[in-house]
């Protein structure tokens, strides 16, 4: 454990150290230099990267594509966080707040540019007319469900995750804070999965889509390496939804667009078509 710290009366920025992160984490929002994004063919127009945050959009757009809706197609790019590319002056443009995903539709009379993954897929289902209910109490339980998503997920990815897995020392009074948070959040979906086939009730939606990334992946033991840590087995309700979810075709799509890491299979850095995702799965192979 580090010397007792002591806040200083003013904060001033002095991060340094090991951590990736430390050189690329800033006070300040903005374009940091100038540079366009590349523009593809189709009308939408995709910047992210394969974290949970963008694994949403892509299993969208993947589900509606599925659907035979031709007017999702979409050019996904990959927008390298750790080198610093969510502040080329191109990306501030789509997303002033420098995070992916980030999407421009080109299908209107002007461009208009989306961001945050739970705008994005609100603006995707209303404007095919999927996964989210028309009107009444099935849309409000969609919409309980994903802002759940968006305020409970940095808990566990700037929170948990950050603490266990990306600091650079292991201390324990934030990882017991938000392994704590992180297991009752858990607990939370498990209770609601005891009843409900997907989260919202017996449809399938976008609140599936937003949460599945994170608390599915947790469970499925992608996230944080923190399966046996956070003893996930036990929440037999969130493994039985997130193992429904997985055997989906969209979801197996998506998962992996602008994937950078991982196995060479689950690895489309750009996607431009449906090719590009069927190349990199055609690479699996069996355990
Ligand atoms: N609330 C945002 C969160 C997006 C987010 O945190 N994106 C991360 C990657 S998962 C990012 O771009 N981080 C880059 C940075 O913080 O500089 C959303 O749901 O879209």
């Amino acid at each position: 454990m580090s010397e007792k710290y002591i806040p200083p009366k003013i904060w001033v920025n002095d991060a340094d150290g090991e951590n990736e992160w430390a050189n690329i984490n800033s006070d300040t929002s903005g374009a940091r230099y100038e540079k366009e994004l590349p523009v593809g063919e189709h009308s939408l127009q995709l910047y992210s990267l394969g974290t949970p945050n963008g694994q949403k959009v892509t299993i969208m757009l993947e589900e509606l594509l599925a659907l035979g809706i031709k007017e999702a197609e979409y050019d996904a790019y990959l927008i390298n966080i750790g080198q610093a590319e969510q502040f080329s002056s191109g990306f501030v443009d789509v997303n002033p707040n420098s995070k992916i995903p980030a999407l421009i539709d080109k299908s209107g009379d002007t461009d208009t540019n989306v961001f945050e993954s739970a705008s994005i897929l609100v603006h995707l289902a209303e404007k095919f007319g999927h996964f989210l209910p028309a009107s009444g109490p099935a849309r409000t339980q969609t919409f309980n469900w994903l802002f759940w998503a968006q305020g409970s997920a940095p808990y566990l990815g700037g929170g948990f995750g950050h603490f266990y897995t990306y600091a650079d020392e292991k201390q324990e009074y934030p990882i017991n804070r938000f392994a704590m948070e992180a297991k009752r959040q858990l607990d939370v979906l498990d209770k609601q999965l005891s009843e409900n086939t997907y989260i919202a009730g017996d449809e399938y939606s976008i609140a599936d889509m937003a949460i599945w990334p994170w608390y599915g992946s947790l469970v499925l033991g992608r996230l944080y390496n923190a399966a046996e840590f956070l003893q996930v087995e036990s929440y037999t309700n969130v493994l039985r939804w997130a193992n429904l979810l997985e055997k989906r075709e969209a979801v197996k799509r998506g998962r992996i667009v602008n994937k950078s890491w991982g196995d060479e299979w689950e690895q489309v850095v750009e996607r431009h078509s449906a090719e590009d995702i069927d190349r990199a799965l055609n690479k699996y192979i069996l355990p």
